[in-house]
């Protein structure tokens, strides 16, 4: 259905320098590293000064060969694609110290015909977008900024869901590196203690009835020890909740790998049928009142998860259901800055 490229895994030869060291996990000599690589002493060499670019501490003893001392700062493709463990997606892999958007550049490749399952990461972001015009801040060293490129054959109507199903895959790459009590805020923030740690932007461009591509953009604040005056009061960091600083290319591989699972889950149907169980689990407003911002007049309601198509399912206070599709949705008392 989809056109993906399936890598295989083993080949030596391709297989990453940062993988390979880890693997040992003790000093390695170059000429050791040079055959089961199968390139020279000269592209070992190579490979380590770009590891170290990214941040690898790669100690280098005389006489016993190299070693990789501490990689938890390093965030670059290498680091990443050491932890990743998807098929097809982020087999291509952009890393960026600095760009406008990661969505924007994403776009600008889908124009020039890349495929499915392209990813691009950054650093620094100098004109990062939220939705409606807004702007995502990502200065340097501490977030992460990424973006999918998928071409789904479905109806453009899914976009939507694809926007659920990254929501649940960065709440599930969030919560296995860290203890953090991650939540869905409906339909596609992730909040921690009522404030806001990933902003997601998907991005189509389709005909009526047939899709180009979808551009799924993701904002996660890491390691950020603090935010701008005007955000101060709404957003949060990993490391803001978890008192300590985690590693970028885990917590990025970690998301893209059940972002993987999740969206081969979802075409199958077409829909989202078999993760709205998992999707009301990490929602906050499952079981919650909220308060309904619809254009023709607020009114409260009681939220009890999604539908198959990922709509809010709400019963107003005289008992009757509405599905929400558009239209934002707040939840009382709980969150500082809804
Ligand atoms: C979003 O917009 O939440 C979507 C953000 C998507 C960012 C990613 S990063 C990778 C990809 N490339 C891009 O250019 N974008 C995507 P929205 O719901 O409109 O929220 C934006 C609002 O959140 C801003 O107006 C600020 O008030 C606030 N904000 C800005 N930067 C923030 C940050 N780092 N953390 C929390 N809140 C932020």
């Amino acid at each position: 259905m989809h056109g993906r490229r399936i890598d295989g895994a083993g080949d030596y030869k391709t297989l990453d320098l940062l993988t390979y060291l880890k693997e040992k996990n003790d000093y390695v000599s170059g000429q050791e590293i040079a055959d089961a690589m199968g390139i020279s002493r000269n592209a070992v060499w190579k490979q380590i000064e770009r590891l170290r670019g990214e941040g690898v501490q790669v100690e280098a003893v005389t006489g016993r060969g190299y070693r990789v001392a501490d990689e938890s700062d390093a965030f670059g493709e290498k680091s990443i694609r050491s932890y990743l463990h998807t098929k097809w997606l982020g087999r291509e892999l952009l890393f960026f110290n600095e760009i406008d958007s990661t969505n924007d550049e994403l776009k600008r490749r889908a124009g020039r015909g890349a495929k499915e399952g392209l990813v691009a990461i950054a650093d620094i972001q100098t004109k990062g977008k939220g939705r409606r015009g807004r702007g995502w801040e990502t200065p340097a060293g501490v977030n992460i900024a990424m973006s999918y490129l998928l071409r789904p054959d479905f109806s453009p109507d899914i976009a939507p869901m694809m926007t659920l199903i990254m929501a649940m895959a960065a709440a599930k790459g969030i919560r296995e590196e860290s203890s953090l009590e991650v939540r869905i805020k409906w339909p596609n923030d992730i909040v921690v203690n009522g404030k806001k740690l990933v902003g997601i932007l998907t991005e189509m461009t389709a005909e009526p009835d047939y899709i180009h591509e979808v551009i799924i953009g993701t904002g996660i604040n890491v390691n950020n020890e603090s935010f701008p005056e005007e955000i101060r009061d709404t957003a949060t960091s990993m490391y803001i909740e978890g008192g300590r600083s985690y590693s970028r290319a885990k917590v990025a591989a970690s998301v893209t790998d059940a972002f993987e699972e999740y969206y081969e889950t979802f075409c199958r149907t077409g829909d989202l049928r078999d993760l709205r169980k998992e999707y009301d689990r990490l929602c906050v407003n499952t079981g919650a009142k909220v308060k309904i911002l619809d254009p023709k007049g607020a009114y409260d309601a009681t939220a009890h998860g999604i539908d198959d198509k990922g709509e809010l399912i709400v019963t107003k206070d005289d008992g009757t259901e509405e599905h929400i599709y558009a239209g934002e949705v707040s939840v009382r008392g709980i969150y500082g800055y809804v």
